[in-house]
C-alpha cells in the first residue's frame, strides 16, 4: 500500500494521516460539503468531497468512498472509529472492490455485530460471562423460568444493540413479560432485529476493556486494560490506563480471556473487548468492538505501541512487530475527551464557533484535534473536538499534569468538558479509584464547576461592561475613550 483513504473525518482522520505519512504512505481524504474547510482536509495529499453535510449522504456512502478511493489509486481504506467502521457489508464491498479494508475481516465484524453471536463465540474459550442466556428469547415462559433461576433484577438487551442502546432493566418476574415485549418491539424498530437475550443485570459495575491485536497469521497479544468507567448516556468521558483496581493476576487472566475473544471469531487487526468487572473483581465479558476506539492513545501512551501503525503493517499482511512478552506497561496515561457540550445543561452538544482555541502544550501532553481556531462546530457530527491525553511516571503525576494542560486549554465561543474533566479527576474517589460506572450520577453537581476562576471571569465581564457604560458617557462629553480604560488596572491572576 502506497496509498490510502481515510473513510472518517476531524480528529481521526488526522490521527491515521499523520501515521501514514510516517511510513511514507500517501493519503487521500473524503470530505462532506461541510468539512471543505477542515484541517484533515489540508492535510491529506488528495480530498475527494463525497456529497452533502449529513452523514448519511456523505460518511455513510460506502459505495461512493469506494469509488472515490479508485479514482485517486488508493490501495487500503482506513474507517476510523463511527460510521462505517463496524459495518461488515463495506469492510466486504472494499475487499471485494479490490481493496484492503484496513481492519478486521467481515466475518469477525458479523460474528461481534451480533451480541448473541459474540456470547455463543466466546463460550467456546470459556470465557467468564453474566450469568444469562445466549440464544435470543422466543417462548416467554420459558425465559420467564430461566429468569427467576438467575434471580431479579434481570438486564433484556438487543442482540443487535451494543454500547448501551436496546437495554431494559426488568425489576421484577410481574415485569418480565411486559419489558420482553417492549424491548422486542423497540429492538425492530432500532435494528430491523428483534432478537433479544437475558442477563442479570450487575448493579454498580466498573467499565475495564482490554485493547487486543492479531496478524493475518492467528499471533495475538493483549495490550493491557483501559479504565472507561466515567461516562454518561453511554459516551466516555475519561478513560486511563492502567486501571488503578486490577492486579497484575486479573490483569494477565483478563488480557488472555481477551485474546480468546479475538481467536473466537478469527479476528485480525486492532479490536477491543469489553469487560464488567464488579466489586469482588469477578470480570465477565460483554461485547467487542471491531475498530480502533477513540479511547486507544492511553494504550500508546503507556505501551509505546502505535495502534495506526500495527493496523497498517496487519492489513499489509506483515507479522505482528512484537509479543506478548514484549510489552510492558510505562507509566499512566488519562484522557478526557474535550466535547462541545454544556455541563450546566445535561451535557447538551454546544454548537457555535470556536473564538479561540489553544490546545495546551509541554511534556507528557498530547492533543488529538480536528479543528482550529475561528472554525464553525457543525451540528450534523460528534460532539468531541479534542482528545487531552497526559502521560506521567505514576497516577498522581498524571492526574497532576491533566490538571496543568486543561488549565493551559483555552477555548472560547463554546462551553466544553474542560472544566467537568478537572473536576471529575480531582474527586476523592477519583484519585483513590473506588469509582464505577455511576460516577457521574453519584458524584456531580454542575454547580461544582462554578471555581473562583469562573466567578472572576463573570466580574471582570460585570466591570467591562460598567467601564463601557461609563466610557460611552464620557465620550459624549470630551470625545475620548483612552482617559476612562486606562484608569482600570488589569488584575494579574
Ligand atoms: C450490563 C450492565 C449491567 N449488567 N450488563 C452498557 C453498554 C453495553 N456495552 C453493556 N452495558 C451494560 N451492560 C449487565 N448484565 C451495565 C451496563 C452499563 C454500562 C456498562 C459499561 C459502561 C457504562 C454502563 C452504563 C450503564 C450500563
Amino acid at each position: 500500500m502506497q496509498k490510502i483513504l481515510i473513510a472518517n473525518r476531524g480528529e481521526i482522520a488526522m490521527r491515521v494521516m499523520r501515521t501514514a505519512r510516517e511510513m511514507g504512505i500517501k493519503t487521500v481524504a473524503v470530505f462532506s460539503e461541510a468539512d471543505r474547510n477542515m484541517p484533515f482536509v489540508r492535510y491529506a495529499d488528495e480530498a475527494v468531497c463525497i456529497g452533502p453535510a449529513l452523514s448519511s449522504q456523505s460518511y455513510l456512502r460506502g459505495e461512493k468512498i469506494i469509488e472515490a478511493a479508485k479514482k485517486t489509486g488508493a490501495e487500503g481504506i482506513h474507517p476510523g472509529y463511527g460510521f462505517l467502521s463496524e459495518n461488515a457489508a463495506f469492510s466486504k464491498a472494499v475487499a471485494d472492490a479490490g481493496l484492503i479494508f484496513i481492519g478486521p475481516p467481515a466475518h469477525s465484524i458479523e460474528t461481534m455485530g451480533s451480541k448473541i453471536g459474540a456470547k455463543q463465540a466466546a463460550k467456546q474459550f470459556s470465557v467468564p460471562m453474566v450469568p444469562g442466556t445466549d440464544v435470543a428469547v422466543s417462548d416467554i415462559n420459558e425465559a420467564r423460568k430461566i429468569a427467576s433461576k438467575i434471580g431479579y433484577p434481570i438486564l433484556v438487551k438487543a442482540s443487535a444493540g451494543g454500547g448501551g442502546k436496546g437495554m431494559r432493566i426488568v425489576t421484577n418476574e410481574a415485569e418480565f413479560e411486559e419489558q420482553i415485549r417492549a424491548a422486542k418491539s423497540e429492538a425492530q424498530n432500532a435494528f430491523g432485529d428483534d432478537a433479544v437475550f437475558i442477563e442479570k443485570y450487575v448493579a454498580s459495575p466498573k467499565h475495564i476493556e482490554i485493547q487486543v491485536i492479531g496478524d493475518q497469521h492467528g499471533n495475538y497479544a493483549y495490550l493491557f486494560e483501559r479504565e472507561c468507567s466515567i461516562q454518561r448516556r453511554h459516551q466516555k468521558l475519561v478513560e486511563e490506563a492502567p486501571s488503578s483496581c486490577l492486579t497484575p493476576e486479573i490483569r494477565k487472566k483478563m488480557g488472555e480471556c481477551a485474546v480468546d475473544v479475538a481467536r473466537s471469531c478469527k479476528y485480525y487487526g486492532a479490536g477491543t473487548v469489553e469487560f464488567l468487572v464488579d466489586d469482588q473483581l469477578n470480570f465477565y465479558f460483554l461485547e467487542m468492538n471491531t475498530r480502533l476506539q477513540v479511547e486507544h492513545c492511553v494504550t500508546e501512551m503507556i505501551t509505546g505501541i502505535d495502534l495506526v501503525k500495527e493496523q497498517i503493517n496487519i492489513a499489509r499482511g506483515n507479522k505482528l512487530s512484537f509479543t506478548q512478552d514484549d510489552l510492558k506497561v510505562n507509566g499512566h496515561a488519562i484522557e478526557l475527551r474535550v466535547c462541545a457540550e454544556d455541563p450546566f445543561n445535561n451535557f447538551l452538544p454546544d454548537t457555535g464557533r470556536l473564538e479561540m482555541y489553544l490546545p495546551p502544550k509541554g511534556p507528557g501532553v498530547r492533543v488529538d484535534d480536528g479543528y482550529e481556531g475561528g472554525m464553525d462546530i457543525p451540528v450534523f457530527y460528534d460532539s468531541m473536538i479534542a482528545k487531552l491525553v497526559a502521560h506521567a511516571a505514576t497516577r498522581d503525576e498524571a492526574i497532576e499534569r491533566l490538571c496543568r494542560a486543561i488549565d493551559e486549554f483555552h477555548i472560547k465561543g463554546i462551553q466544553t468538558t474542560l472544566p467537568f474533566g478537572k473536576w471529575a479527576v480531582q474527586t476523592e474517589p477519583f484519585r483513590t479509584g473506588n469509582f464505577d460506572t455511576k460516577f457521574i450520577e453519584k458524584y456531580f453537581k454542575p454547580e461544582y464547576l462554578l471555581t473562583d476562576d469562573t466567578e472572576s471571569e463573570q466580574v471582570a465581564a460585570l466591570l467591562a461592561a460598567d467601564v463601557w457604560e461609563k466610557s460611552k458617557k464620557q465620550q459624549s462629553t470630551n470625545g475620548s475613550l483612552q482617559h476612562t480604560i486606562s484608569k482600570w488596572k488589569i488584575n494579574q491572576r
